[in-house]
């Protein structure tokens, strides 16, 4: 017996809803057996004209037909039957389980054990093979299980896997002397009380753990029954006990041909006789009859001797290997599912259905005995088919870029809007225009969050195209300038006078010139204010490029020549330079660069527009419709006229990336912590985007600019930590604290789906979970280096205290860790379902524990059972995989039943 009851059954009663639909949705899927081979094409059965049963094979006889029920059905051919081939005292055959299926049956073996190549025994599973079984340390394989053990100096955490190091002794559980077989847990004045893994029974000494046959199937290799002295190993009735009371040997492992034959004489059917024939002669050596009763052998010839030895399924199985079944003709062998019959017409051997089709499976196919596991590819996910991968959705889930998310088969890609540059893979964060070049500007360059402007100094305006400066208007100019719009705008109060409504906008104050009582039917277009047109009977002001033309009454494109950069106006710009080439032919101008004949980058002009001049030698500009070139600075000259970047500047050195051209000392120079540079020859650093910065200076690639911002959202009943700038490299020197604090009655259940910690730099990085700051304060997670393997575990203590530290050597992508607060009711059910290496033994296991959409699920769910409503039976059938449904219905049951 593993867990003890809890006796609250209101907890029961939450729970059952919860997992109910899961227990259900247990059944095994159609679609793994094989096809029967079509009938015969003649007559009454080829014309459908039959009446035999569906699992029945119709032969046509010259005369009439003959049904006959398929192989795995027993009837008259009319009606057939499915035989449960499970039902025999023998199991099917099977040490374990016998599934019974429509025509056929199937082995299948407990977790830790694997079907045996005759489909019928089961084998240990060695999962130390397989990536060290999970285990941080050491792996030990036993029969049905595995255990992790831990290097001296360290002890094995709660989750069974991974290990803590011990570095001082502590009080109570941080001792090492606690004597806890298994599970130290603190208990109330300092004292400890022990705790056993999953199917361990504590023993009376309060101390020691008893094994049950709840765990590994007790180490038992067939059967396993509790007892008061520990599990009882028993074999199934075909096999033999080996002496270490635990294995069961093969009955041909004692007898190498096993085949005997029972005979007997046509007209005295009495007589039987036993033939044993020679080691490796089956079919064609002539077997040694021997006189099993007293009566005389017909004497013959060999032939007639062999055709009259009839094998019959009650000896030995008929020679089967699997199904036999007695006709008139002999015996016939059949095979379950996954195997097929062989040439001897005896022998099953397994189907590689993965060399077909790739077994059906979208990406992988990986052959197992009497069966086959399709798996998918990273980022895709196994359907509840368990055949078809479907892409996962990455840009569907909370978090998983600031901005925007792209979607692609197998992976997502994340986007910034404008003004932001990606940090970090998913991070978004703002781009420091004015670190490179001065944003452009000729005088001022001012940073803002998603922008940036340009300035001018005093007496300066900014030139239409926002980054070189003009001298401002005097007190003549503005007077000119004033008449002119003085004249135009007459001209358009003219235009409208006769309307009865129209507004005129001077020096940007709205002055209502003239008002007729308006018409009823144009009621609604009273409301709509300057340079407002209207769609349908609302108001929208019209659009950039656009102007507001009142004897029209709508809005109308800017016309050749013009352009317009604002929205809700009532006349257009002129272009700078109307005689422009291409001038006149850009209706719907938004802004004056759209005008045509814009000063190509290497070129400049009074205006920004043609006719433009090359940058002078030791000049550059990299820009369109300026004004101005850039000096080179420090006296240096260009190769060419018409330079475009600095890079055209004719350095003393070629600065590599990382840093920047001094041009007062002509050398090269690292670029300051907070900035990078990827390319040669550059005179300046890129500032990193947003609140990152670099662990150190000399950076060339922006994935050097971290957010060093402890990352995370704790909350009360859901939350997550994450390591600074994830899933970015987490920065140099960086020390995070978090705590959490459950609500009253509330434990902690965290995941660890990976997390990648460099082992090389000799745990500098870390990350620990303990109750307190307090160095020897009980620790229910250490880790210091990278484990690809989910992993789930409860908190020793009922509040934590997690700290991350990084050195400023290498570093890795860290942790994203999610984590949920429980009712304590289910601490037993939870922490018996997380301490299983069941849970993390299967690769399906280990997706769900990757799988974030899963997981939010999950937790949800814990934190809230009531949440559980809120998905339909069909969304959480389709979410879990059937083995981990087993092993929760196992769990939930002996929860739900613990008298049992
Ligand atoms: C031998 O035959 C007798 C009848 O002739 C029968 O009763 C007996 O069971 C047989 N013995 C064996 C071993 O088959
Ligand atoms: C003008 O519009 C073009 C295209 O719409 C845009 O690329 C450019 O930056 C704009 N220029 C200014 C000065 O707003
Ligand atoms: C404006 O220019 C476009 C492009 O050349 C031309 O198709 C259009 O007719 C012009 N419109 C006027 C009013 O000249
Ligand atoms: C270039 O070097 C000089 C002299 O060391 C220093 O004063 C100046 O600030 C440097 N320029 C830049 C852009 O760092
Ligand atoms: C940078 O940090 C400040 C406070 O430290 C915060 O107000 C601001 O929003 C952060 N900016 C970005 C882009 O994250
Ligand atoms: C920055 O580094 C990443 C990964 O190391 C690389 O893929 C990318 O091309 C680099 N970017 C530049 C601008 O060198
Ligand atoms: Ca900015």
């Amino acid at each position: 017996m593993g867990v003890a009851g809890l006796g609250c059954p209101w907890a029961a009663r939450a729970l059952l809803p919860l997992l109910l639909p899961l227990l259900l949705t247990a059944a095994v899927p159609p679609g793994r057996g094989r096809a029967a081979g079509p009938p015969e094409d003649v007559d009454e059965c080829a014309q459908g004209l039959d009446d035999c049963h569906t699992n029945a094979l119709c032969q046509n006889t010259p005369t009439s037909y003959k049904c006959s029920c398929r192989p795995g059905y027993q009837g008259e051919g009319r009606q057939c039957e499915d035989i449960d081939e499970c039902e025999n005292e023998l199991n099917g055959g099977c040490v374990h389980d016998c599934l019974n299926i429509p025509g056929n049956y199937r082995c299948t073996c407990f977790d830790g054990f694997m079907l045996a190549h005759d489909g019928h025994n089961c084998l240990d599973v060695d999962e130390c093979l397989e990536n060290n079984g999970g285990c941080q340390h050491t792996c030990v394989n036993v029969m049905g299980s595995y255990e992790c053990r831990c290097k001296e100096g360290f002890f094995l955490s709660d989750n069974q896997h991974t290990c803590i190091h011990r570095s001082e002794e502590g009080l109570s559980c941080m001792n090492k002397n606690h004597g806890c077989s298994h599970i130290c847990k603190e208990a109330p004045r300092g004292s400890v009380a022990c705790e056993c893994r999953p199917g361990f029974e504590l023993a009376k000494n309060q101390r020691d753990c008893t094994l049950t046959c709840n765990h590994g199937n007790g180490g038992c290799h067939h059967s396993c029954e509790d007892t008061a002295e520990g599990p009882e190993c028993s074999c199934h009735p075909q096999y033999k006990m080996h002496t270490d009371g635990r294995s069961c040997l093969a009955p041909f492992q004692m007898f190498p041909n096993p085949r005997f034959f029972l005979s007997w004489t046509e007209g005295s059917g009495a007589n039987l006789k036993l033939a044993f024939p020679k080691v490796s002669e089956r079919e064609d050596a002539a077997p040694e009859v021997m006189e099993s009763n007293a009566t005389s052998v017909a004497d013959g010839d060999k032939r007639v001797k062999r055709r009259l030895l009839m094998e019959t399924c009650a000896v030995n199985n008929g020679g089967c290997d699997r199904t036999c079944k007695d006709t008139s003709t002999g015996v016939h062998c059949s095979c379950p599912v996954g195997f097929s019959l062989q040439l001897d017409g005896k022998t099953c051997k397994d189907i590689d259905e993965c060399q077909t089709r790739n077994g059906g499976c979208d990406h992988f196919c990986k052959n197992t005995v009497g069966s086959f596991d399709c798996s998918c590819k990273k980022g895709f996910k196994l359907l509840t088919d368990e055949k078809s991968c479907q892409d996962v959705d990455e840009c569907s889930l909370d978090r998983t870029c600031d901005h925007s998310c792209i979607n692609h088969p197998g992976t997502f890609a994340c986007a910034c809007n404008k003004g932001y540059t990606l940090y970090g893979f998913t991070h978004c964060g703002d781009t420091n225009e004015c670190s490179v070049n001065n944003g452009g500007c000729q005088q001022v360059c001012v940073n803002t969050v998603g922008s940036y402007e340009c300035r001018c100094h005093p007496a300066h305006k900014l030139h239409w195209n926002r980054k070189d400066c003009v001298a401002s208007c005097d007190p003549s100019c503005i007077i000119k300038r004033t008449e002119k719009r003085l004249r135009k705008a007459i001209r358009t109060l003219r235009k409208a006078a006769h309307r009865e409504q129209f507004h005129l906008q001077l020096s940007g104050v709205d002055l209502e010139v003239a008002k007729k009582s308006p018409q009823t039917s144009e009621h609604w277009a009273e409301s709509c204010g300057v340079g407002q047109g209207h769609v349908g009977n609302q108001c929208v002001s019209c659009r950039a490029g656009t102007y507001y033309d009142g004897v029209q009454e709508r809005c109308i494109l800017c016309p050749n020549g013009t352009f317009q950069n604002e929205e809700g106006q009532i006349t257009c710009e002129p272009c700078p330079r109307p005689e422009n080439p291409g001038a006149l032919e850009t209706p719907e101008a938004w802004n004056a660069s759209e005008c045509g004949g814009l000063c190509q980058p290497g070129e400049y002009s009074a205006d920004g527009f043609a006719p433009c001049q090359l940058c002078a030698l030791g000049t550059f500009q990299p820009e369109a419709g300026r004004t101005s070139c850039f000096p080179c600075g420090g006296g240096l000259l260009t190769k060419h006229l018409g330079a475009t970047s600095f890079q055209d500047c004719e350095t003393r050195v070629q600065c590599s990336p990382g840093h920047f051209y001094n041009t007062t000392t002509h050398r090269c120079i690292r670029c300051p912590a907070g900035t990078y540079q990827p390319e040669f020859g550059k005179n300046n650093c890129v500032s990193c985007p947003g609140n990152t910065t670099t662990d150190f200076d000399g950076s060339t690639n922006i994935t050097q600019c971290k957010n060093r911002r402890c990352g995370g959202e704790l909350g009360d009943f859901t939350g997550y930590i994450e390591s600074p700038n994830y899933p970015g490299n987490y920065p140099a020197n960086t020390e995070c604290t978090w705590t959490i604090n459950p609500p009253p009655k509330r434990r902690i259940l965290i995941v660890v789906p990976e997390i990648f910690l460099p082992i090389e730099d000799d745990c500098g990085d870390y990350l620990v979970m303990r109750k307190t700051a307090s160095s020897n304060s009980v620790t229910t997670y250490e880790t210091c280096q990278t484990y690809e393997r989910p992993i789930a575990f409860t908190s020793r203590s009922k509040k934590l205290w997690i700290q991350f530290k990084s050195n400023e050597g290498n570093s890795a992508r860290g942790f994203q860790v999610p984590y949920v607060t429980y009712d304590e009711d289910y601490q037993e059910l939870i922490e018996d379902i997380v301490r299983d290496g069941r849970l993390y033994a299967s690769e399906n296991h280990q997706e769900i524990l990757k799988d974030k959409k899963l997981i939010k699920a999950l937790f949800d769910v814990l934190a809230h059972p009531q949440n559980y409503f809120k998905y339909t039976a069909q969304e959480s059938r389709e979410m879990f995989p059937r083995s981990f449904i087993r092993l929760l219905r196992s769990k939930v049951s002996r929860f739900l039943r613990p008298y049992k």
